[in-house]
């Protein structure tokens, strides 16, 4: 029996024609910035997102780390929400290696209140550190892969930018935001000072993430990359995937958010599970499990044991990502599975 893999769209596997841009992508040394691959991946990033550099980094952790602190310094203040995947997933980051005082600000639905980001933003005193920046994540992940309208988006923006403070976008999805609000990733990029976006996610590339933003701002993050060890030497070979998926996977995001659609409406008629669809607007679908009377990790164990791989989102939750893996076959298959391993 095949494993359906509904963990993360981290785990969708490079195209063929990937692999073949892979294979014969003329490369150079990127440190010496000789690399004509990462310079046409680059140009065409910055182009897409209507910003004027882009910047090729390993991963989105050291892509969000790395505008981090090319837009503050060690002891400043950055107004984040304590669910996004910068102050929850990335080992803590922000403060042990940018060293900068997170003042967190909780999301409702992966969605910030502009008056509670403007309420954070305390006037300057002696006694606190000065704010520097606002970091807004979308589509949002813990809230199920949510979208932030582009009207909020904006007035958030705006609301950062009057009080002094520079706005980051986690975008890892952006083109999964831009597909389900029915706008263009640039709308999003547009008021942000940094946007970083990850071609290793339903986009399929093995690795790598772009950041863009003012050619003063790529500067800045590309010695702080540099600084991180993330610079790369014949990183073309990243490049070339990147070119495909930009060039002709973002559209076809839209079929996960089909998918994962479906998945949904399957999951809710499983005794046992609710999903909220409202929350559903992307690739994501995140589960609520409490009427089976299992642990998360026992639910889970049986899942894999059907043939079915999903994460935990504990308490009472686990979560599904659909991506190009799986067509709606597929999808019924992983709901069959999912209603014999629930119903055993
Ligand atoms: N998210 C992963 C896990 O780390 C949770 C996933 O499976 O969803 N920003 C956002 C919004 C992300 O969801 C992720 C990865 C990242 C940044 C980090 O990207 P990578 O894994 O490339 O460093």
């Amino acid at each position: 029996m095949e494993l359906i893999n509904l963990r993360s769209d981290t785990q969708t596997l490079p195209t063929q024609a990937m692999l073949d841009a892979i294979a014969s992508a003329p490369l150079g040394d990127d440190t010496y910035d000789e690399d004509p691959t990462v310079h046409r991946l680059e140009r065409l990033a910055a182009d897409m997102l209507g910003k004027e550099a882009a910047l090729l980094v390993i991963s989105g952790n050291m892509a969000n780390l790395a505008c981090l602190m090319a837009h503050a310094a060690p002891g400043d203040e950055v107004i984040i929400d304590p669910e996004s995947h910068i102050f929850y997933y990335e080992v803590g980051g922000l403060a042990n290696v940018a060293g900068l005082m997170p003042m967190p600000v909780q999301s409702r639905g992966g969605r910030l209140d502009p008056d509670d980001v403007a309420a954070a933003v305390r006037p300057r005193n002696l006694h606190y550190p000065v704010p520097r920046l606002l970091c807004l994540e979308n589509t949002h992940n813990r809230s199920g892969g949510r979208v932030t309208p582009l009207e909020l988006h904006r007035e958030l923006c705006r609301t950062a930018h009057s009080k002094g403070l520079a706005v980051h976008l986690d975008g890892a999805r952006i083109f999964n935001a831009a597909i389900a609000a029915g706008v263009r990733a640039s709308a999003y990029a547009e008021d942000v000072d940094s946007l970083m976006f990850c071609l290793s996610k339903g986009l399929s590339c093995p690795l790598g993430s772009m950041i863009v933003g003012s050619k003063e701002f790529i500067l800045k993050a590309d010695a702080a990359r540099k600084r991180l060890g993330g610079g790369m030497r014949q990183a073309g070979i990243i490049a070339a995937a990147g070119i495909v998926a930009l060039e002709s996977m973002v559209d076809r995001l839209a079929d996960d958010h089909a998918t994962a659609q479906r998945l949904a409406r399957g999951l809710n008629e499983i005794p046992g599970l609710s999903v909220e669809m409202e929350t559903v607007e992307t690739n994501m679908v995140y589960v609520e499990h409490t009427g089976t009377g299992l642990s998360t990790s026992a639910l889970l164990d049986k899942l894999k044991a059907a043939g079915v791989l999903a994460s935990g989102r504990p308490p009472g939750h686990f979560r599904f990502v659909t991506s190009r893996h799986q067509d709606a076959a597929v999808i019924d298959e992983a709901l069959d599975r999912v209603r014999k391993a629930v119903e055993a």
